[in-house]
């Protein structure tokens, strides 16, 4: 699988990137790419974005800019790389993220798109399968949600996770029926008088089973 992302801001990513799931991930043939929009402008001066027709606040990411771009990477027209791949738009107009879109993500070659300031022209519809958020509140670009959608789709992708029950059994996938994973422990066994369920320390691994699903329906 390949991942594009589109971004003015890609040395964002450097941290994100160099970690090791991704690593792994390009190992087994993954590939991630990063593009910047202003490497690709038509326009002079390197500009990227235009203040809105009808007025108001902020500049807006044009979409000659964005279609310069893609049909850098990806040459022919813009509004065909959505035939063969998901295409999305970091937007918090978007449909929230979740573990179900995350998974549907990982099957097919991905493209991000991220805007900045008021966002990307409206006409990026066109080009687009999704329109994608991270959460209810408005952030100042797509850069940190592009890397919670790379993050979540990249641990979707078999044998990135190098035990593959963690990714199964984790918190909202299906096998937890959309509730958080059960509580995690590590030594010390005791701390500062805070203690450790006595069925974790039980070697009993039937029992253990038993307090774990409770826990995840407790939740
Ligand atoms: Cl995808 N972008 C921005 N700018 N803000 C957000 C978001 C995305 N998701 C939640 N807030």
């Amino acid at each position: 699988m390949r991942t594009d992302v589109f971004t003015l801001f890609p040395q964002a990513f450097d941290w994100y990137l160099s970690q090791v799931h991704i690593r792994n991930a390009v190992e087994l043939g993954h590939e991630f790419h990063l593009t910047n929009y202003r490497d690709h402008t038509p326009l002079s001066h390197l500009q990227v974005d235009d203040t809105p027709y009808g007025g108001g606040a902020g500049m807006v990411l044009r979409i000659d800019v964005v279609c310069a771009a893609l049909e850098a990477v990806f040459p022919g027209d813009a509004a065909c790389l959505k035939d063969g791949r998901r295409v999305v738009e970091l937007t918090p107009k978007g449909r929230q993220f979740d573990d179900a879109l995350a998974a549907e993500l990982a099957r097919q070659d991905l493209v991000l798109l991220c805007g900045r300031y008021e966002g990307i022209d409206e006409r990026v519809k066109h080009l687009v399968t999704d329109r994608v958020s991270i959460g209810p509140y408005v952030l100042s670009g797509g850069e940190v949600a592009a890397m919670a959608v790379l993050d979540g789709v990249t641990r979707k992708l078999p044998g990135v996770i190098s035990n593959p029950e963690s990714v199964v059994s984790e918190s909202h996938s299906d096998v937890l029926e959309g509730g958080a994973e059960y509580p995690h422990y590590t030594r010390p066994a005791e701390f500062r008088g805070w203690g450790v369920p006595e069925v974790l320390l039980s070697g009993n691994h039937g029992e253990i089973d038993c307090w774990r699903a409770l826990q995840v329906r407790k939740r």
